[in-house]
């Protein structure tokens, strides 16, 4: 029988869970010297699919020191999350709560679908297909940074950006 082996996979992904959770904030094991500096590419976001929306782009950081996104906002949804996508064991995906992530000196971190991702979520009816609003990014070290967000349908957001597709 697989419930033995089910109730294992269950404790395994809560702990998990609750690892992500609670080791966010935990790790502020210095973000060495040096200074960031940040850019922000255009950034798209998906029409909503039950209750939430997909926002795509990508920080790169040029400068000699790192920095950590620390959250993220917009006055035209509850919340903007940043989630990472895992496949389980099992063939699953499931979506991970990140509390914030690094942005290394000299590197890019992409939210996309599929991965590391950036989530809207209830957004108001301003997130429509034509549509646009602002997201404000908020950093460890660096000032705040706003973008404005272009509304897509999802279908158009990930073969966008897809590997390989132009
Ligand atoms: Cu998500």
């Amino acid at each position: 029988m697989r419930s033995p082996r089910a109730h294992r996979r269950i404790a395994a992904v809560v702990a998990a869970l609750a690892v992500a959770l609670a080791g966010c904030g935990a790790e502020d094991a210095g973000l060495g010297s040096g200074t960031p500096d940040l850019h922000v590419s255009p950034a798209r976001s998906s029409a909503p699919v039950a209750g939430a929306s997909q926002l795509v782009l990508a920080i790169e950081n040029r400068g000699d020191g790192d920095d950590r996104l620390v959250g993220a906002d917009t006055d035209a949804a509850i919340a903007v999350e940043v989630h990472r996508t895992v496949v389980e064991d099992d063939g699953r995906a499931v979506m991970r709560l990140l509390e914030d992530i690094v942005l290394p000196a000299g590197g890019t971190v992409r939210f996309q679908p599929g991965g590391l991702h950036l989530m809207v979520v209830v957004p108001d009816e301003r997130v429509v297909v034509g549509g646009t609003f602002e997201v404000t990014l908020r950093f460890e070290r660096s000032a705040p940074i706003t973008v404005t967000a272009d509304v897509v349908e999802l279908l158009d957001l990930i073969e966008t950006d897809g590997e390989g597709s132009g």
